[in-house]
């Protein structure tokens, strides 16, 4: 999965990027136009339990790729209201987005001249996404249109233009495409345009030092509100106090949490909600060799899940062995002393595979 941090600037997005991937980025380079890109081991108790459990030779967690650096507005930018095309590149090429709003005060760090309301803020980029997306449909709509009048129209393209006509109409009522059903045939043939306001987004009110506990400051509760308003996941934090947090080791990063009275590090109550937004979970493949993360899209059937693992296994496809996760947590032991305990049972390719699923695949070839 691959994640973009975006934000205007001076908002904290290098310090969450360093919050989230334990990086050591300078934050003092102000104008910088470096692109910071890690991927990271997608921190789940399930798989380390499993690991713990099966002592494997290698393990292989699942992965998030973040990056950050590239999706910046400048401010100038924010108050003419248009964003550069770098920006739009960076959102286009990431799957889900980080939106890092400003929600600390902070004498030394000046706030921005309209002053600090991460409200507006929000509400301001997102509809600038909307309205990209608008932009291009209806610039599509145009050609599309000609053609369909000069009988020299495609059938994929008649298809294309209703879909169009009706994501325009969406956005028209001021809609993100995000929140439009469509099939997956439509999706499919609007694929190419990787709608900038069809990303899931994620909220995040970096708030002061003083704020980093989990209740809600007063500055960020209106920003809290929108997202309700939205459907959007929504996430307030330090990211200050989230870097120093991503340098320390486990027992004080433990002990520090509780002081603090955070329930997880940033970190990761952040890929959480990444994972939730959209609509990802995990299962595991187990064994002395290896012990893995596999992440699916909820509601992929067994066969898919194996497709994932490898096409042969899809292909050859006889039937799975699940063992779910709570059966697999109540046996010590791996694999073998679980299906030894009745365990495990066998599903067919319909089978929707649930998150923290054991999953083994029989196959012929
Ligand atoms: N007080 C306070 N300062 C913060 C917080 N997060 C970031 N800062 C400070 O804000 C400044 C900008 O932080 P960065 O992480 O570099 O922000 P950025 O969005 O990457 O900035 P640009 O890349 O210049 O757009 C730094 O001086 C940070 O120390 C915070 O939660 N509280
Ligand atoms: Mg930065």
């Amino acid at each position: 999965m691959k994640v973009g941090i975006i934000g205007l600037p001076q908002t904290g997005k290098t310090s969450l990027y360093n919050a989230l991937t334990r990086s050591q980025v300078d934050l003092n380079k102000y104008g910088s136009t470096e692109v910071n890109v890690s991927v990271i081991p997608v921190p789940d108790p399930r798989f380390d339990h499993a690991v713990a459990m099966c002592e494997p030779k290698k393990i292989t967690p699942a992965v998030i790729e973040f990056t950050e650096g590239g999706a910046r507005i400048e401010r100038e930018e924010r108050q003419a209201d248009k964003f550069g095309a770098d920006f739009f590149v960076s959102v286009r090429n990431s799957e889900a987005l980080v939106f890092v709003i400003r929600a600390f005060d902070d004498s030394v760090i000046p706030a921005p001249p309209e002053g600090i309301n991460p409200r507006r803020e929000a509400e301001k980029v997102l509809e600038e996404l909307l309205l990209a997306d608008l932009m291009a449909v209806e610039g599509r709509l145009e050609r599309l249109e000609k053609a369909r009048s000069q009988k020299r129209q495609s059938p994929a393209e008649a298809a294309e233009q209703q879909v169009i006509a009706k994501i325009k109409e969406h956005l028209d009522t001021f809609q993100p495409v995000r929140t439009l059903a469509l099939t997956e045939d439509e999706k499919r043939s609007v694929r190419s345009f990787a709608f900038v306001s069809g990303k899931p987004v994620i909220l995040v009110a970096n708030v002061g030092e003083d704020d980093a506990a989990e209740t809600l400051p007063e500055i960020a509760k209106p920003l809290a509100e929108y997202a309700a308003e939205q459907g959007v996941p929504f996430i307030s934090l330090c990211a200050k106090v989230e870097m120093e947090i991503a340098q320390m080791e486990p027992e004080e990063e433990k002990e520090f949490l509780e002081a603090m009275g955070l329930s997880a590090a940033a970190r990761d109550r952040l890929i959480r909600a990444a994972y939730a937004a959209l609509g990802l979970v995990s299962f595991f493949t187990v064994g002395e060799d290896e012990v893995r993360a596999w992440t699916i899209t909820r509601g992929t059937n067994a066969v898919g899940a194996a497709e994932k693992i490898h096409s042969d296994l899809a292909r050859g496809f006889i039937r799975a062995e699940v063992i779910g996760w709570d059966e697999f947590q109540s046996v010590q032991g791996c694999w073998d002393a679980a299906k030894d305990a009745g365990k495990m049972h066998l599903e067919t390719k319909e089978y929707p595979v649930k998150d923290g699923d054991i999953v083994h695949i029989r196959f012929k070839v």
